[in-house]
């Protein structure tokens, strides 16, 4: 008898807890005990955002990233990627860590600029884990239910559905800003077969403002809200696999693994917090170590450096690519011109072509030192 009555008690309790309502706000409270920095509910219906990742990829602006182009309508649709979805919990979560100067290593052209995202460990993994507990945690108390959790890792349009959860707004250089912690953030999201009341958005705070559009060292952000990927720093250091463009190379100065300029000065980062996330603070003095430093990592050494970090993926052929960018970047300097010579005849095609670039650069500004170029090139 008393069994029973438990049970109808129990029965009852989950009833009342389940009401959407209810879900949003303990879902609210978990992902701040997961130590998210914010979360949001969004609807399915993204066709204005669909219409504009067609007309980019139509304008080929996605370059050789073909997964963009793939996969159908999954990417806009959320429940033809995973069957039954209705909402998508986005959460958010701040990596800007205490580190060097950002201005003053963009300064110095010896040493190598690693964007923020990268300078500890990846993020991936950790956010996904969480959202793994979150999605645990409500199934526990709601009941069981459909769901799947990413974190950049398929077909999901992540911004459009942080904006429609509230929790920012996509501004010019098409980051997500959020008006009380600037764009120093990850997302992250899980699908669910939950019906959620969605969020509301926040509005579109950029004005006329266009710092951004102006201090982007390629100008590749060629309109308010569309970025030519092809001319992207970030592109060209972390997704190109082949050669960097000549003519964009000396536009890079020391950017040696992505570009933060477009963040760096949008006003709202003001207000950015510091990430509570001990995983994000710098490793192995990425935050200012001196190029020629880096450009001496043999294969195993930056495989053994840089376990756990983002900057891993793109292998070392394409590390060593971008600092002799870099490098040739430079001043002329004998040192800088002795380590790049000991690459001359590197054994990967990819990596003898942009040494030899950069030791042209080095002779040229050796023998012209006041000729324009001759200065850094950003
Ligand atoms: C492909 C990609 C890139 C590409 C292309 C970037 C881009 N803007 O698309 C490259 C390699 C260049 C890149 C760079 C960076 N990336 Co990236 N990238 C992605 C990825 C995988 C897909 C983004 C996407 O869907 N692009 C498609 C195009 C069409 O989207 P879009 O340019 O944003 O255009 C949309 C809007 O701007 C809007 N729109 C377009 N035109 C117009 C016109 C008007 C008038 C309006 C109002 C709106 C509008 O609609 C479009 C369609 O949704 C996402 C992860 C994911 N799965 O979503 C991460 C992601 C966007 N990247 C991220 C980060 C951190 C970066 C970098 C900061 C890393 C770095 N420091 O180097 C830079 C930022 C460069 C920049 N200014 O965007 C974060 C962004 C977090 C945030 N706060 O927004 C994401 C979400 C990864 C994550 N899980 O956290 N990235
Ligand atoms: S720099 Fe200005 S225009 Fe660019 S995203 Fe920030 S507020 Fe918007």
């Amino acid at each position: 008898m008393l069994d029973l009555q438990r049970c109808i008690m129990q029965a009852a309790m989950k009833n009342t807890l389940s009401r959407p309502e209810q879900i949003t706000r303990r879902v609210r409270a978990w992902c701040r005990e997961l130590g998210f920095d914010g979360v949001g509910f969004a609807h399915t219906r993204l066709e204005k955002y669909e219409a504009r990742l067609m007309e980019w990829l139509d304008g080929g602006m996605h370059g050789e990233m073909h997964y963009m182009a793939a996969h159908g309508d999954k990417r806009s649709r959320p429940a033809q990627l995973v069957e039954g979805t209705v909402s998508v919990i986005s959460v958010r979560m701040n990596y800007l860590a205490d580190a060097a100067d950002p201005w003053r290593v963009l300064e110095q052209p010896c040493l190598g600029y690693v964007s923020r995202y990268a300078l500890g460990r990846d993020y991936h993994k950790l956010m996904r884990k969480r959202l793994q507990a979150l999605a645990t945690r409500m199934e526990r108390a709601f009941g069981p239910f459909g769901y799947r959790a990413f974190v950049d890792s398929a077909p999901v349009l992540e911004k459009p559905l942080a904006e429609q959860a509230g929790l920012g707004w996509i501004g010019k250089h098409t980051n997500l800003i959020n008006r009380a912690s600037g764009s120093w953030f990850f997302l992250g999201e899980l699908y669910t077969t939950l019906p959620l009341p969605p969020s509301a958005p926040q509005s579109d705070h950029c004005g006329r403002c266009r710092r951004c559009i102006d201090i982007c060292p390629t100008q590749a952000i060629v309109a308010p809200y569309r970025l030519d990927a092809r001319r992207c720093i970030s592109y060209l250091t972390i997704e190109l696999k082949g050669s960097i463009p000549v003519e964009l190379r000396p536009l890079m100065g020391n950017r040696i693994y992505g570009c933060d300029d477009c963040q760096l000065v949008c006003p709202w980062n003001r207000f950015a917090r510091l990430s509570g996330e001990s995983d994000f603070r710098p490793r192995r003095g990425l935050d200012g170590a001196a190029l020629l430093e880096l450009f001496g990592w043999d294969e195993r050494q930056f495989r053994r450096k840089l376990a756990g970090s983002p900057i891993r993926r793109i292998g070392h052929e394409r590390w060593q690519r971008n600092i002799a960018v870099a490098l040739g970047n430079n001043d002329y300097s004998p040192d800088i011109a002795a380590a790049l010579d000991k690459k001359r005849d590197d054994p990967s095609p990819l990596v003898r072509e942009h040494v030899r670039w950069a030791l042209q650069e080095m002779e040229r500004k050796r023998r012209a030192p006041g000729a324009p170029g001759a200065k850094r090139g950003d």
